[in-house]
């Protein structure tokens, strides 16, 4: 299918809906080390919503919460607990992108619009993904405010040690039974995306996990997105886990490289981020899986860092916990040595990993 009707440019930013802004800003700020941009709310003449704009590296992130009940923002942190609504894609004409997807079958968040100031005008337009999940397309030619009209700058009220995240990876959604192949296609015919990968329930089925996996990226390959469906397994899927905490589907996990990721690892576990534990055992053999790498292994190992190795190099990866109490979103950590894939290797360690954490909450 044709794409150059809709070229997108990269990763805008991505909005959570969460409970208290405000604190999970300072969250973002002192344990993943971003550094607070912008911000709007009643200060300058919001009286429903507040936003928390917050970068580091080519990351960019929102944080928006209701100040009144009745409010679709308060709706959703009510259904879904804290989660991403927004995927935003960086484009050159936002109205056109909108336009094309709607005649290939999108469904409409909210139509053009131009947001204007003394230091320019920013275009968005919006159509739905999976959930209630959106991708707002994004027209900043040369505005150079702060963040887009409506917002104030806003510095962090701290000294802000960024962990050395650069730019995101991957945004992976969650979708219901059977699902997985309508959102594939979606992004096939509605944006132009390209199939990369398909992971079956062979590939990733553990004692009791089963997911199923497909991976589209757009024609540059700066935006890739995986998409996982629950299969059935001995026990409940990790993804039926999601889906019922979440109330449907959604981002799973948002993966943030860093080019230095036992640098950027060490200051997160100080931080106080929790990540996944993977048994010493992976790495008595890892390397004969993978093969020689860079990194001393000893301190991979001590702070849990999983390696894979394709056709074009290795890659080495963690995952944290849920960053919030709903088990649904979290992160991943990746550090990409030429190889291009997911971690295939790392699945069944990874899995098993989550299983735990599923036993612990009695999900299993
Ligand atoms: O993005 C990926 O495909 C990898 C692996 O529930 C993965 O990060 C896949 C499914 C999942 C957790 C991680
Ligand atoms: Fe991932």
């Amino acid at each position: 299918m044709n794409q150059d009707a809709m070229p997108l440019l990269g990763t805008d930013h991505v909005e959570f809906y969460v409970g208290n802004a405000k604190q999970s800003a300072h969250y973002y700020q002192t344990a993943f080390g971003y550094k607070l941009v912008a911000y709007r709310g009643l200060e300058t003449g919001d009286k429903e919503l507040c936003t928390y704009v917050l970068e580091q590296g080519k990351i960019r992130l929102l944080l928006t919460s209701a100040l009144v009940p009745d409010h679709p923002v308060a709706e959703h942190v009510k259904k879904h607990g804290d989660g991403v609504k927004t995927l935003a894609l960086w484009v050159d004409d936002a109205e056109n992108a909108y336009k094309v997807a709607l005649e290939r079958g999108a469904k409409s968040a909210f139509e053009p619009k131009t947001l204007s100031d003394e230091d320019g005008e920013v275009k968005l337009a919006g159509i739905y993904t999976y959930g209630e999940t959106v991708h707002t397309f994004v027209e900043r030619k040369n505005y150079k405010g702060a963040f887009m009209p409506g917002y104030m700058a806003k510095e962090s009220p701290m000294k802000i040690q960024p962990v050395g995240l650069k730019y995101i990876d991957h945004c992976v959604g969650n979708v219901g039974w059977g699902e997985m192949n309508k959102w594939v296609e979606y992004y096939q015919k509605v944006m132009g995306f390209n199939l990369l990968i398909t992971f079956d329930d062979n590939d990733i089925s553990t004692e009791y996990t089963a997911l199923m996996s497909k991976v589209v990226s757009n024609g540059n390959g700066y935006v890739k997105f995986p998409i996982n469906e629950p299969a059935e397994g001995r026990k409940k899927s990790q993804i039926e886990e999601y889906i019922d905490f979440y109330q449907g589907g959604g981002v799973q996990h948002i993966a943030v490289a860093t080019d230095n990721i036992i640098e950027t690892v060490s200051q997160l576990r100080a931080n106080g981020v929790d990540f996944l534990y993977v048994p010493d055992n992976y790495y008595d053999t890892v390397l004969d899986r993978v093969g020689k790498i860079e990194e001393d292994l000893e301190e991979l190992k001590k702070l849990n860092i999983l390696i894979d190795r394709d056709e074009d190099g290795y890659l080495l990866q963690i995952f944290t916990k849920p960053v919030q109490d709903r088990p649904t979103v979290f992160y991943e950590i990746i550090q990409r040595c030429g190889a291009q894939s997911f971690g295939k290797g790392n699945f069944k360690a990874l899995f098993e990993a989550i299983e735990r954490e599923q036993e612990l909450r009695g999900t299993l």
